[in-house]
Protein backbone atom coordinates (compact mmCIF):
# COMPACT_ATOMS: atom_id res chain seq x y z
CA UNK A 1 0.00 0.00 0.00
CA UNK A 2 1.27 3.68 -1.18
CA UNK A 3 1.28 6.05 2.02
CA UNK A 4 -0.83 7.87 -0.36
CA UNK A 5 -3.31 5.48 0.28
CA UNK A 6 -2.90 3.99 3.85
CA UNK A 7 -5.46 5.80 6.19
CA UNK A 8 -4.07 8.72 8.69
CA UNK A 9 -2.72 7.31 12.13
CA UNK A 10 -5.28 7.53 14.62
CA UNK A 11 -7.83 8.66 12.32
CA UNK A 12 -11.37 7.91 13.66
CA UNK A 13 -13.04 4.95 12.60
CA UNK A 14 -16.37 3.77 13.23
CA UNK A 15 -17.66 5.89 16.25
CA UNK A 16 -19.38 2.99 18.01
CA UNK A 17 -18.18 5.04 21.34
CA UNK A 18 -19.81 8.62 20.19
CA UNK A 19 -17.48 11.49 18.09
CA UNK A 20 -13.80 10.96 18.43
CA UNK A 21 -12.35 14.18 20.75
CA UNK A 22 -9.06 13.04 19.79
CA UNK A 23 -7.79 16.98 22.39
CA UNK A 24 -7.40 18.74 19.09
CA UNK A 25 -10.10 20.06 16.50
CA UNK A 26 -10.52 17.36 13.47
CA UNK A 27 -9.60 17.81 9.99
CA UNK A 28 -12.16 17.42 7.51
CA UNK A 29 -10.94 17.93 4.12
CA UNK A 30 -13.35 18.56 1.22
CA UNK A 31 -13.52 16.84 -2.07
CA UNK A 32 -16.11 18.62 -4.34
CA UNK A 33 -17.05 16.52 -7.31
CA UNK A 34 -18.48 19.26 -8.95
CA UNK A 35 -17.96 21.53 -11.81
CA UNK A 36 -18.66 24.38 -10.08
CA UNK A 37 -18.13 24.68 -6.53
CA UNK A 38 -16.78 28.31 -5.94
CA UNK A 39 -12.66 28.00 -5.30
CA UNK A 40 -11.88 24.44 -7.21
CA UNK A 41 -15.09 23.95 -9.27
CA UNK A 42 -14.06 21.71 -11.85
CA UNK A 43 -10.86 20.47 -10.41
CA UNK A 44 -11.90 16.99 -9.05
CA UNK A 45 -15.01 16.73 -11.14
CA UNK A 46 -14.14 13.29 -13.07
CA UNK A 47 -14.19 10.40 -10.54
CA UNK A 48 -10.42 9.45 -10.76
CA UNK A 49 -9.38 12.43 -10.06
CA UNK A 50 -11.32 13.15 -6.99
CA UNK A 51 -10.11 10.11 -5.43
CA UNK A 52 -6.45 10.75 -5.97
CA UNK A 53 -7.49 14.34 -4.38
CA UNK A 54 -8.91 12.62 -1.15
CA UNK A 55 -6.16 9.78 -1.25
CA UNK A 56 -3.36 13.27 -1.25
CA UNK A 57 -5.54 15.14 1.18
CA UNK A 58 -5.55 11.90 3.86
CA UNK A 59 -1.98 10.97 3.76
CA UNK A 60 -1.69 15.00 4.45
CA UNK A 61 -3.64 14.59 7.45
CA UNK A 62 -7.48 14.49 7.22
CA UNK A 63 -9.68 12.84 9.35
CA UNK A 64 -12.68 12.95 6.90
CA UNK A 65 -13.46 12.91 3.86
CA UNK A 66 -16.10 15.17 2.86
CA UNK A 67 -17.52 14.01 -0.76
CA UNK A 68 -19.88 16.49 -2.14
CA UNK A 69 -22.02 16.27 -5.83
CA UNK A 70 -24.08 19.23 -5.48
CA UNK A 71 -22.58 23.14 -5.37
CA UNK A 72 -23.66 25.17 -2.81
CA UNK A 73 -22.37 28.59 -3.74
CA UNK A 74 -24.45 31.40 -3.76
CA UNK A 75 -26.82 31.24 -6.65
CA UNK A 76 -26.14 27.83 -7.65
CA UNK A 77 -29.40 25.98 -9.38
CA UNK A 78 -29.87 22.09 -7.86
CA UNK A 79 -28.35 19.06 -9.19
CA UNK A 80 -30.97 15.88 -10.68
CA UNK A 81 -30.71 13.06 -7.89
CA UNK A 82 -29.53 10.47 -10.23
CA UNK A 83 -26.49 13.20 -11.30
CA UNK A 84 -25.46 14.31 -7.84
CA UNK A 85 -25.64 9.90 -6.94
CA UNK A 86 -23.45 9.54 -10.41
CA UNK A 87 -21.30 11.96 -8.70
CA UNK A 88 -20.78 10.74 -5.50
CA UNK A 89 -21.03 7.14 -5.07
CA UNK A 90 -17.68 6.08 -7.01
CA UNK A 91 -15.56 8.62 -5.06
CA UNK A 92 -17.34 7.86 -1.66
CA UNK A 93 -16.60 3.95 -2.47
CA UNK A 94 -13.30 4.16 -3.41
CA UNK A 95 -12.17 6.35 -0.30
CA UNK A 96 -13.58 4.46 2.11
CA UNK A 97 -12.49 1.20 0.48
CA UNK A 98 -8.99 2.64 0.94
CA UNK A 99 -9.56 2.93 5.15
CA UNK A 100 -11.14 6.97 4.68
CA UNK A 101 -13.73 8.08 7.10
CA UNK A 102 -15.80 9.46 4.74
CA UNK A 103 -18.54 11.99 5.12
CA UNK A 104 -21.35 12.54 2.36
CA UNK A 105 -21.79 16.60 1.87
CA UNK A 106 -25.66 16.41 0.75
CA UNK A 107 -29.26 17.01 1.48
CA UNK A 108 -30.85 14.66 -0.38
CA UNK A 109 -31.65 11.42 1.94
CA UNK A 110 -31.46 8.94 -0.84
CA UNK A 111 -28.08 10.11 -1.59
CA UNK A 112 -27.70 9.98 2.52
CA UNK A 113 -28.36 6.48 2.40
CA UNK A 114 -26.86 5.37 -0.91
CA UNK A 115 -23.47 6.81 0.12
CA UNK A 116 -23.96 5.58 3.32
CA UNK A 117 -24.10 1.87 1.44
CA UNK A 118 -21.04 2.82 -0.14
CA UNK A 119 -19.30 3.18 2.98
CA UNK A 120 -19.45 6.78 4.28
CA UNK A 121 -19.84 7.25 7.79
CA UNK A 122 -21.20 10.76 8.50
CA UNK A 123 -24.08 12.82 7.09
CA UNK A 124 -23.00 16.08 6.55
CA UNK A 125 -26.17 18.03 5.44
CA UNK A 126 -25.71 21.80 5.12
CA UNK A 127 -29.67 22.20 5.10
CA UNK A 128 -30.21 20.49 8.98
CA UNK A 129 -32.56 18.16 7.42
CA UNK A 130 -34.83 20.99 6.05
CA UNK A 131 -34.95 20.61 2.40
CA UNK A 132 -35.87 16.47 2.50
CA UNK A 133 -38.00 15.82 5.10
CA UNK A 134 -36.51 12.03 4.50
CA UNK A 135 -33.51 12.67 5.53
CA UNK A 136 -33.98 12.93 9.23
CA UNK A 137 -35.66 9.66 9.66
CA UNK A 138 -33.36 7.94 7.08
CA UNK A 139 -30.27 9.18 9.68
CA UNK A 140 -31.74 7.93 12.56
CA UNK A 141 -32.71 4.58 11.20
CA UNK A 142 -28.47 4.84 10.34
CA UNK A 143 -27.35 5.48 12.89
CA UNK A 144 -24.33 7.52 11.60
CA UNK A 145 -23.39 10.74 12.83
CA UNK A 146 -25.07 13.63 11.28
CA UNK A 147 -23.86 17.05 10.58
CA UNK A 148 -26.86 19.76 11.01
CA UNK A 149 -25.90 23.20 9.22
CA UNK A 150 -27.81 25.76 9.76
CA UNK A 151 -29.77 26.97 6.62
CA UNK A 152 -32.57 28.93 5.36
CA UNK A 153 -33.32 28.65 2.39
CA UNK A 154 -31.42 26.47 -1.61
CA UNK A 155 -28.62 28.68 -2.68
CA UNK A 156 -30.52 30.22 -5.58
CA UNK A 157 -32.63 32.43 -3.28
CA UNK A 158 -30.49 32.10 0.37
CA UNK A 159 -28.98 35.56 0.01
CA UNK A 160 -32.51 37.00 0.40
CA UNK A 161 -32.59 35.78 3.44
CA UNK A 162 -29.74 36.90 4.86
CA UNK A 163 -31.56 39.05 7.85
CA UNK A 164 -31.09 38.87 11.06
CA UNK A 165 -31.98 40.93 14.64
CA UNK A 166 -28.47 39.31 16.11
CA UNK A 167 -26.74 37.07 13.82
CA UNK A 168 -25.17 35.05 16.50
CA UNK A 169 -28.23 34.53 18.62
CA UNK A 170 -30.48 33.76 16.04
CA UNK A 171 -28.39 31.30 14.61
CA UNK A 172 -28.20 29.79 17.97
CA UNK A 173 -31.79 29.32 18.26
CA UNK A 174 -32.71 28.19 14.73
CA UNK A 175 -29.63 25.39 15.45
CA UNK A 176 -31.85 24.59 18.51
CA UNK A 177 -34.88 23.98 16.43
CA UNK A 178 -32.84 21.63 14.14
CA UNK A 179 -31.79 19.44 17.19
CA UNK A 180 -35.27 18.96 18.62
CA UNK A 181 -35.95 18.12 15.25
CA UNK A 182 -33.20 15.47 14.89
CA UNK A 183 -33.77 14.40 18.38
CA UNK A 184 -37.52 14.07 17.33
CA UNK A 185 -36.66 12.07 14.65
CA UNK A 186 -35.07 9.65 16.71
CA UNK A 187 -31.29 10.53 16.06
CA UNK A 188 -28.93 10.03 18.72
CA UNK A 189 -27.52 13.34 20.93
CA UNK A 190 -24.01 11.44 20.82
CA UNK A 191 -24.66 11.64 17.36
CA UNK A 192 -25.22 14.98 16.35
CA UNK A 193 -22.91 17.81 15.25
CA UNK A 194 -23.81 21.26 14.62
CA UNK A 195 -22.67 24.25 12.07
CA UNK A 196 -22.87 28.29 12.04
CA UNK A 197 -23.43 28.06 7.93
CA UNK A 198 -20.48 30.69 7.67
CA UNK A 199 -21.88 32.33 3.85
CA UNK A 200 -25.51 30.81 3.88
CA UNK A 201 -27.92 33.16 3.80
CA UNK A 202 -25.23 35.67 5.99
CA UNK A 203 -23.06 38.93 4.83
CA UNK A 204 -19.74 38.78 5.61
CA UNK A 205 -20.67 41.15 8.60
CA UNK A 206 -22.73 37.69 9.81
CA UNK A 207 -19.80 35.57 9.80
CA UNK A 208 -17.59 37.83 11.18
CA UNK A 209 -20.23 37.83 14.05
CA UNK A 210 -21.08 34.44 14.09
CA UNK A 211 -17.39 33.57 14.72
CA UNK A 212 -16.92 36.24 17.27
CA UNK A 213 -19.59 34.45 19.11
CA UNK A 214 -19.09 30.92 18.04
CA UNK A 215 -19.05 29.92 21.80
CA UNK A 216 -22.77 30.86 21.60
CA UNK A 217 -22.90 28.39 18.93
CA UNK A 218 -20.82 25.63 21.18
CA UNK A 219 -22.93 26.28 24.43
CA UNK A 220 -25.71 24.19 22.40
CA UNK A 221 -23.73 21.24 24.28
CA UNK A 222 -23.29 19.39 20.57
CA UNK A 223 -20.08 19.39 18.77
CA UNK A 224 -19.63 22.44 16.51
CA UNK A 225 -18.10 22.26 12.58
CA UNK A 226 -16.98 25.31 11.39
CA UNK A 227 -16.94 25.78 7.38
CA UNK A 228 -14.91 28.98 6.44
CA UNK A 229 -12.52 27.73 4.35
CA UNK A 230 -11.70 29.97 1.22
CA UNK A 231 -15.00 31.68 1.72
CA UNK A 232 -15.66 35.31 -0.13
CA UNK A 233 -16.08 37.04 3.66
CA UNK A 234 -12.32 36.14 3.51
CA UNK A 235 -11.91 37.60 -0.11
CA UNK A 236 -13.60 40.75 0.97
CA UNK A 237 -11.40 41.18 4.18
CA UNK A 238 -8.34 40.68 2.32
CA UNK A 239 -9.15 42.57 -0.75
CA UNK A 240 -6.85 44.33 -2.84
CA UNK A 241 -6.01 47.65 -1.60
CA UNK A 242 -5.79 49.21 -4.89
CA UNK A 243 -8.20 47.56 -7.17
CA UNK A 244 -10.82 46.74 -4.36
CA UNK A 245 -10.96 43.41 -6.01
CA UNK A 246 -11.56 40.37 -3.70
CA UNK A 247 -8.64 38.15 -3.00
CA UNK A 248 -9.24 35.33 -5.05
CA UNK A 249 -10.76 31.77 -3.50
CA UNK A 250 -6.76 30.09 -3.95
CA UNK A 251 -5.14 32.81 -1.79
CA UNK A 252 -7.18 32.46 0.87
CA UNK A 253 -5.56 30.05 2.74
CA UNK A 254 -3.72 31.53 5.35
CA UNK A 255 -6.79 33.64 6.29
CA UNK A 256 -8.29 30.24 6.93
CA UNK A 257 -5.90 28.92 8.77
CA UNK A 258 -6.09 31.55 10.92
CA UNK A 259 -9.81 31.00 11.50
CA UNK A 260 -9.10 27.34 11.98
CA UNK A 261 -7.10 28.66 14.84
CA UNK A 262 -9.31 31.04 16.64
CA UNK A 263 -12.43 28.70 15.96
CA UNK A 264 -10.54 25.84 17.61
CA UNK A 265 -9.36 27.96 20.74
CA UNK A 266 -12.97 28.95 21.08
CA UNK A 267 -14.17 25.13 21.44
CA UNK A 268 -14.62 24.13 17.37
CA UNK A 269 -14.59 20.18 17.57
CA UNK A 270 -13.97 20.09 13.42
CA UNK A 271 -13.00 22.56 10.59
CA UNK A 272 -14.10 21.50 7.26
CA UNK A 273 -11.43 22.87 4.65
CA UNK A 274 -9.78 22.36 1.50
CA UNK A 275 -5.80 23.05 2.60
CA UNK A 276 -5.56 20.16 5.10
CA UNK A 277 -1.60 20.31 5.22
CA UNK A 278 -1.96 23.64 6.92
CA UNK A 279 -4.89 22.87 8.86
CA UNK A 280 -3.54 19.78 10.09
CA UNK A 281 -0.45 21.60 11.85
CA UNK A 282 -2.58 24.89 12.66
CA UNK A 283 -4.86 22.09 14.89
CA UNK A 284 -2.18 20.40 16.64
CA UNK A 285 -0.51 24.02 17.15
CA UNK A 286 -3.79 25.27 19.00
CA UNK A 287 -4.35 22.14 20.98
CA UNK A 288 -0.63 21.79 22.28
CA UNK A 289 -0.52 25.93 22.63
CA UNK A 290 -4.18 25.53 24.89
CA UNK A 291 -2.84 22.38 27.04
CA UNK A 292 -0.08 25.18 28.88
CA UNK A 293 -3.31 27.77 29.27
N1 LIG B 1 -19.81 24.85 3.08
C1 LIG B 1 -19.89 24.40 1.82
C2 LIG B 1 -20.31 23.09 1.54
N2 LIG B 1 -20.63 22.24 2.54
N3 LIG B 1 -20.85 21.80 4.85
C3 LIG B 1 -20.79 22.23 6.11
N4 LIG B 1 -21.11 21.38 7.11
N5 LIG B 1 -20.40 23.48 6.43
C4 LIG B 1 -20.06 24.41 5.47
O1 LIG B 1 -19.74 25.56 5.83
C5 LIG B 1 -20.13 24.00 4.11
C6 LIG B 1 -20.54 22.66 3.84
C7 LIG B 1 -19.53 25.32 0.69
O2 LIG B 1 -18.16 25.40 0.55
P1 LIG B 1 -17.31 24.62 -0.60
O3 LIG B 1 -17.91 25.01 -1.92
O4 LIG B 1 -15.90 25.10 -0.42
O5 LIG B 1 -17.42 23.14 -0.39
Amino acid sequence: MSTATRPCPGAPTLYPDGLPRPGRALVMGIVNVTPDSFSDGGRWYAPERAVAHGLALLAEGADILDVGGESTRPGAARVPVEEELRRVLPVVRELAAAGATVSVDTMRAEVAARAVEAGARLVNDVSGGLADPAMLPLVARAGVPYVAMHWRGHSDGMQANAGYDDAAADVADELRLRVEAALHAGIAPDRLVLDPGLGFAKTPEHNWQLLGRLREVVALGYPVLVGAARKSFLGELLADPATGLPRPPHRRDAATSAVTVLAATQGAWCVRVHDVASTADAVRVTARWGREA
